[in-house]
């Protein structure tokens, strides 16, 4: 899996995506899911419940419009620069609140654990959205090796801080590194990913390779890219968007059409591929799986 990171994959070696398309599809239908579990590795993932079956975007489209500002603002900045990123060797710094702190590399944190297949709406702040099929492993059950203790309430994740492969990170567009943070409750359910791939292929490096967090009930800037760091902490963490805007984008972030951004309307999101515009749902469409963990909270001032 996580082997050529840096090199660029030989064509013949990825698997287009229509026989991907095909494969997927054949493995959920009824003969398919039988088969699938006599089936070796990542194709023999079960389709999750959590998955949702609309339309999926196109891979040119999920690798080539991208935000990822430490690769250029532009949204095709991030696919022109990311030959530039080396995302081998990697590690993490776990921190904070937790019995088993430590630097881990990639590897050991995510060859124990079981590919999943996550295919989830993605809605940014700016009202475009996608469908991607990911690949990942729930962050609960990375998190829950380094076993948090009580006071741990918030994680803090951050992104690589290298300008020398990130030109982005040399002009003062955000505070860097880029920061984002979950409650723990939030952190721990079973919808919140830590993607390795996508369509079935490593995660490009403009998606955020070598592991990028999806948390697809939030607008996407909650979703960090290029993970280097996980801090287990008492209180909320400071996070980048928030910082740079503290009026416009609140920490938690949970999509919402009935809170408005203070330059434009949240009501509707343009479809990547789509003509019309469609409506936002709450929680981008997964309020049955998380409404309930903001009972009570006012999400006007929880924005
Ligand atoms: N480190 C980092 N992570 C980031 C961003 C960024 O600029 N830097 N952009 C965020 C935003 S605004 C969005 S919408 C998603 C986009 O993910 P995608 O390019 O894989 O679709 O990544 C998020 N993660
Ligand atoms: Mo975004």
């Amino acid at each position: 899996m996580l082997i050529k990171k840096n090199v660029s994959i030989k064509s013949s070696e990825i698997t287009p995506e229509s026989i991907y398309l095909d494969r997927r599809r054949f493995i959920q239908g009824g003969v398919g899911a039988a088969l699938a579990a006599t089936l070796p590795g990542s194709l023999a993932t079960a389709a999750s419940r959590y998955s949702t079956t609309e339309e999926q975007t196109s891979l040119k489209d999920i690798t080539r419009y991208n935000n990822f500002y430490e690769l250029g603002t532009g949204k095709g900045d991030p696919a022109l620069n990311a030959g530039r990123l080396h995302t081998s060797p990697w590690s993490i710094a776990v921190s904070g609140a937790c019995e088993h702190p430590g630097n881990y590399d990639l590897d050991e944190l995510i060859k124990p654990e079981a590919i999943e297949d996550r295919v989830y709406r993605l809605r940014c702040v700016e009202a475009w959205s996608m469908v991607i099929p990911w690949q990942g492993v729930p962050l609960g059950k990375i998190l829950k090796r380094f076993a948090p203790t009580s006071k741990a309430r918030y994680v803090a994740f951050r992104t690589l801080l290298r300008p020398a492969e990130m030109p982005g990170q040399r002009r003062d567009i955000l505070p860097w590194p880029y920061r984002e943070g979950l409650r723990m409750d939030e952190a721990m359910h079973p919808l919140t990913l830590l993607a390795t791939g996508l369509y079935g292929k490593e995660l490009p490096n403009q998606n955020g390779a070598p592991i990028r967090l999806v948390v697809p009930w939030k607008y996407g800037f909650k979703s960090i890219k290029s993970i280097v760091s996980i801090e287990f902490t008492e209180t909320e963490p400071a996070t980048t968007w928030n910082l740079k805007g503290p009026d416009e984008y609140g920490f938690y972030a949970n999509v919402n059409p009935a809170v408005d951004h203070p330059r434009w309307s949240q009501k509707k999101e343009r479809r990547i591929g789509d003509i019309f515009k469609r409506p936002t749902l709450p929680f981008n469409g997964y309020a049955e799986e998380v409404a309930s963990l903001y009972a009570g909270m006012d999400l006007q001032k929880y924005y």
